[in-house]
């Protein structure tokens, strides 16, 4: 398998293509609902209803990608290059490192991390020297911009929910884990979802990134034991079920927001 990366930045508009690869499909064999088919009825109540029950059938068993659950026009204008950095540019962000484990952080100011560390990833290097920007991060320096988001509105009996932003390279992502269910939305950029069954856990080394997992494993994977895979784009968002393996790969330079229901 060829893996290509080359380097664009993020800015308006987003969906640039930085990473092209031959060899893997592009079709995302998930289940898909649409909001917005349903909204088309124009019977809000009803479409509401019709997805709720749609979203619970699927809540405890199967990943499924949302499009149109959520408008979050106005948060992305926001996430512009220009506008994080001038309003947020001295906040303080916490890194971690991007392997399965990840044990390590590291603060420093959002700035500093988008001059130093925003690139594409190479696939030699170890997911435990790549830094990203995700789920630990003090989320009050970032009240103001978050207060802006629209999180998709489904909650699970007896869960809250518990945000996690983040903005990463083309070619960086998390490598296979597992936890509580939740969303995946992209707010710029591609984000490819690589998804197991609890049951089924996937071949793979927690050091190793995503983007080395699929130029060195994936191709070499028996059919029966290939993932479940899905590209999400800015409009749609990826439910992911309680203890569903997952791992991530950012196909553009990516600001997304994960939303855990626990
Ligand atoms: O968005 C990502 O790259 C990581 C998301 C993830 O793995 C998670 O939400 O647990």
């Amino acid at each position: 398998m060829k893996v290509r990366v080359t380097w664009k930045w993020w800015t308006v508009p987003p969906c640039h293509y930085v990473i092209s690869w031959t060899g893997m499909p592009d079709a995302c064999p998930l289940v898909r609902v649409s909001f917005l088919a349903s909204m088309l009825a124009r019977e809000l109540t009803a479409a509401k209803v019709m997805l709720l029950c749609c979203f619970h059938s699927y809540a405890y068993s199967t990943p499924v990608v949302i499009t149109g659950l959520t408008d979050n026009t106005k948060f992305r204008s926001l996430c512009s290059k220009w506008n994080l950095l001038t309003t947020y540019g001295d906040r303080q962000v916490r890194l971690s490192t991007a392997n399965t484990y990840s044990y390590t952080k590291v603060d420093m100011s959002f700035r500093d991390y988008v001059d130093d560390l925003l690139r594409p990833q190479s696939p030699d290097v170890l997911g435990s020297d790549t830094l990203y920007m995700f789920g630990d991060n003090n989320l009050s320096e970032w009240r103001s911009l978050l207060d802006v988001y629209e999180p998709p509105a489904f909650l699970l009996p007896g869960t809250h929910r518990a945000f996690s932003f983040g903005i990463a390279g083309p070619g960086t992502g998390v490598p296979f884990h597992w936890h509580g269910p939740g969303f995946s939305e992209v707010i710029y950029g591609r984000k490819r979802w690589f998804l197991y069954p609890p049951d089924e856990g996937p071949p793979f080394h927690p050091n190793m990134s995503t983007l080395s997992w699929l130029r060195d494993v994936y191709p070499g994977l028996p059919p029966h034991q290939a993932p479940l895979q899905c590209t999400i784009r800015p409009g749609q968002v990826l439910y992911f079920p309680d203890r569903w393996w997952h791992a991530t790969l950012n196909l553009d330079t990516s600001i997304f927001i994960s939303t855990f229901l626990g």
